[in-house]
């Protein structure tokens, strides 16, 4: 059987090439149906991003498919259940991407408060001959809620910790971290911070957790950061909240339908929106794509996988 892997999308061309140097690559998304039934047999790997659709129907259609790999941390697309059960084995990219990502939720953080990009096109537009830049709001020393205190939770709590934060965090269960205080309720969390960071991981158990009722209890002095997945806010209840004043600001990477942007959040100054570039630095991507292809390579070894996703 040859070593043929199927790229379903999205995944950097530096590594498409790198995987294409060693393995037969075949491109999904520039497949008919008469030549994926040809290859469908041969297919042993697939390779993904953090934001493929990897479904039961095609896990199905891959006979001696084997190893799902996931150039991401996040795995939300992959129907891991219908993976296992076919005894299929599932790597992504974790750690590599932690400190690009809690990086960029400090800078969401800090320019969606200090409202940067208004106070730039303040400039731009030649309107600070006339007068001074609007107040905004302090970030240091007010009160930090983490929605999600794993790999990237714990990096941006350390990091606010440089900005004497008071960080607390909603999590199913408490942490062994004294510094931080633990809220039992997403509710009660809100309630407690002025910044609420959704670093959680996406997929149905996180579903619009940040609904109209969490946005009302975070306040009109509260500003909301996501860097996770979309899907964790639901996003007209934060476009109605934003529009209404029920809370400050938002600094969002992610949004419910990628690379769609709901219109009501463009151009404000108390908004500040980047699209999907938590890990998107040189560095952190040649990291991601070293990973995936030392999985990879030793899938096909027959060695143990570098950083299998737990059953
Ligand atoms: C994407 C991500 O995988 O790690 C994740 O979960 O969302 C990102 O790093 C990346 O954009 C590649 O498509």
């Amino acid at each position: 059987m040859p070593n043929a892997i199927l790229r379903v999308n999205k995944v950097p061309d530096a590594l498409a090439d790198l995987v294409s140097s060693h393995y037969d690559l075949y491109e999904y998304l520039e497949m008919g149906a008469e030549e994926f039934n040809a290859i469908a047999n041969d297919i042993q790997v697939i390779l993904a991003s953090g934001e493929s659709t990897v479904d039961a129907v095609l896990i199905n259609q891959l006979p001696n498919l084997r190893l799902i790999a996931v150039f991401g941390v996040g795995y939300d697309g992959v129907d891991t259940h219908a993976a296992f059960q076919q005894q299929i084995q599932v790597t992504n990219t974790p750690n590599v991407l932690t400190d690009d990502v809690a990086d960029l939720g400090m800078a969401l953080m800090l320019a969606a408060s200090r409202q940067i990009f208004g106070a730039q096109r303040f400039i731009e537009n030649g309107e600070w001959h006339g007068k001074p830049y609007k107040l905004t709001a302090k970030v240091s020393g007010r009160r930090l809620g983490i929605v999600g205190f794993g790999r990237v939770g714990h990096a941006v709590a350390k990091r606010a910790k440089g900005f004497d934060m008071p960080v607390g965090y909603y999590d199913k269960h408490p942490a062994d971290d004294p510094e931080c205080t633990f809220f039992p309720s997403i509710m009660e969390l809100a309630d407690n911070s002025d910044f609420l960071m959704i670093c959680a991981s996406g997929g149905p158990d996180s579903l619009k957790l940040i609904n109209h009722e969490v946005l009302a209890a975070l306040g009109k002095n509260g500003i909301l950061i996501n860097i996770a997945r979309g899907s964790i806010i639901d996003e007209p209840a934060l476009v109605a909240a934003i529009e209404n004043g029920t809370i400050a600001g938002a600094g969002l990477d992610v949004f419910a339908s990628e690379p769609d942007v709901p219109q009501a959040l463009l151009k404000r100054d108390n908004v500040v929106l980047t699209p999907h570039i938590g890990s998107a630095t040189q560095h952190t991507r040649r990291a991601m794509a070293e990973l995936v292809l030392g999985n990879i390579t030793a899938f096909y070894a027959g060695e143990p996988l570098l950083t299998p996703i737990g059953k």
